[in-house]
């Protein structure tokens, strides 16, 4: 079969099933040439501080300039089971109540981010350091905020990490 990978290219491939995998991306059945890379993707969510200093255009701004795709995005109210759940990790820490406080203030929004690979590391740098005072210049905590626990963004910290998070939020997708 021919394929036209790219404007003015084609391929002679031999014959193979193209498969659209769960996660929309194009490769080959089990036992032939793999046709694309790997699409993986991660959750975003907007912090309120973001929303209400009106960062949330820039920072989605950033993602897109880094050439991630948004394939889900919703701007909602978290609750406090939402957020036991999301952050069940740190259920019970010192600074839990106020984590929880500040993340239910005002609206968030939730985006499902996918890139090539390892996307949640991708989208991790992209953040900076989790203490906007320590961020790195250049990164969205870095450029944007000076607060700990006011740090606009958040990303999930692995590949299992995004998958759990995903179902959360987006548990049609
Ligand atoms: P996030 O989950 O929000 O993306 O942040 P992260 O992975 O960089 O950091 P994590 O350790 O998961 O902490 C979650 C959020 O809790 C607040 N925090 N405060 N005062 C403290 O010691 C402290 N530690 C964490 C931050 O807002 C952090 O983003
Ligand atoms: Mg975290």
């Amino acid at each position: 079969m021919t394929l036209a990978l790219t404007a003015g290219h084609s391929h002679t491939l031999p014959s193979t099933q193209l498969v659209v995998g769960k996660q929309g991306e194009l490769g080959a059945a089990k036992g032939s040439v793999a046709l694309g890379a790997m699409s993986d993707r991660t959750l975003v969510l907007l912090k309120p501080d973001a929303i209400r200093r009106k960062l949330a255009g820039q920072i989605i701004s950033r993602i897109e300039s880094k050439d991630l795709t948004i394939v889900a995005m919703d701007l909602r109210q978290l609750d406090a089971d939402t957020l036991a759940r999301h952050y069940e990790d740190h259920v019970g820490k010192g600074f839990y109540a106020g984590l929880v406080e500040f993340m239910s203030s005002g609206p968030v929004v939730a985006l499902v981010v996918e890139g090539p690979e390892d996307t949640w590391e991708v989208m991790r740098t992209l953040m900076g350091a989790t203490n906007s005072r320590k961020a790195a210049g250049g990164t969205i905590r870095g450029d944007l905020s000076a607060s700990f626990t006011e740090n606009l963004v958040h990303g999930s910290d692995s590949l299992a990490s995004a998958e759990r998070e995903i179902a959360i939020f987006f548990p049609n997708l």
